[in-house]
């Protein structure tokens, strides 16, 4: 009898454990030291990287002046050095690129599971790995039933990390971080730059915060436009501020640098400012560059955009 009370004691202990994580995490600090293991292990070696490059750097720097001294024999050592230390930067990077989805993971556990001082250690560190996180970040967003409050302080996590959305479908969404154009009316206002990053352009007319080609109606112009990551896209939005409707293609760069045509057609957006929103199938490859080509003749007056969205879905973590 003794013995039934107190493997029932016992085993509604064992219970309470289980499903008060977090009382476990008190407790037993277990997850949180592997977290910690992990992130001073990948903290380490980024700094390793960073003195290992700012040494090559310098190096570089003396291999210069001494050439400039005609002292050729310090130069090609200094320059030798220099390399090699490059070459172990560049080695720790590869390093610290696997370790970033291990610390990454545990700290979704962490987010997942722990108590509200861990699930902010836990937001931190995700903080601190940046960007290249954000792979890991959409895994989880996928793989996981997470409750509202973890689900709101993830997408507010990516959105710290640039101009970048994870939408409702689990799609990326970004917005340009460089762009050059077939021609521009000017270098700041009106130019290519203007298309990068989200609409500022809110209202219709010839605004200088929308990049504008040099001729009104010059026939065919182009935009190329960068972004952060690659993602296998599936739609573009493209904010029109003034006459729209002349957009006629939209393609993307591959890794191998082969342009595909993901779009052909006619542009039917009739006001402004006014979003041309295409989707298509999304092709096999990723690609973080597309080019949009309008056919400026087709609409009279300047046909401006202001701000151009690429949406897919995030290419695997190299
Ligand atoms: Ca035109
Ligand atoms: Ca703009």
């Amino acid at each position: 009898m003794t013995l039934f009370v107190l493997i029932r004691v016992a085993a509604g202990f064992l219970s309470l454990c289980a499903t008060h994580l977090e009382v476990r995490n008190f407790v037993f600090p277990a997850g949180m030291t592997k977290q910690e293991e992990k992130f001073d292990e990948w903290r380490k070696l980024q700094e390793e990287r960073r003195r290992k490059k700012a040494e090559a750097d310098a190096l570089h720097a003396s291999a210069r002046e001494a050439l400039l001294r005609d002292d050729y024999e310090t130069a090609i050592a200094a320059h030798k050095q220099s390399r090699a230390l490059r070459a172990e930067a560049e080695a720790l990077g590869k390093a610290i690129g696997r370790l970033v989805p291990e610390v990454a993971r545990e700290a979704f556990r962490n987010l997942k599971e722990g108590a509200l001082e861990i699930r902010n250690r836990a937001v931190a560190r995700l903080k601190e790995l940046g960007p290249a996180a954000v792979p890991e970040v959409l895994a989880f967003l996928k793989s996981s039933r997470l409750d509202s409050d973890t689900q709101a302080r993830v997408r507010q996590l990516v959105r710290q990390f640039g101009d970048v959305e994870i939408l409702e479908d689990g799609l990326w969404g970004q917005w340009a971080v460089s762009a050059k154009a077939s021609s521009e009316y000017g270098k700041d206002g009106y130019g290519a730059r203007q298309v990068c990053g989200k609409p500022n352009t809110l209202q219709a007319g010839d605004l200088s915060t929308a990049w504008a080609s040099l001729e009104p109606d010059g026939g065919k112009e182009w935009l190329e436009l960068t972004y952060e990551s690659s993602v296998r896209p599936v739609r573009v939005r493209i904010h029109e501020t003034f006459n729209p409707g002349a957009v006629v293609k939209i393609e993307a760069r591959d890794e191998e640098k082969k342009w595909h045509v993901l779009w052909e057609g006619k542009d039917t957006t009739k006001h402004s400012p006014g979003w041309l929103d295409v989707r298509f199938d999304p092709p096999t490859f990723a690609t973080r560059v597309i080019r949009i080509t309008l056919d400026t003749s087709a609409v009279a007056g300047w046909n401006e955009i202001d701000a151009v969205q690429l949406l897919g879905e995030h290419a695997a973590h190299e």
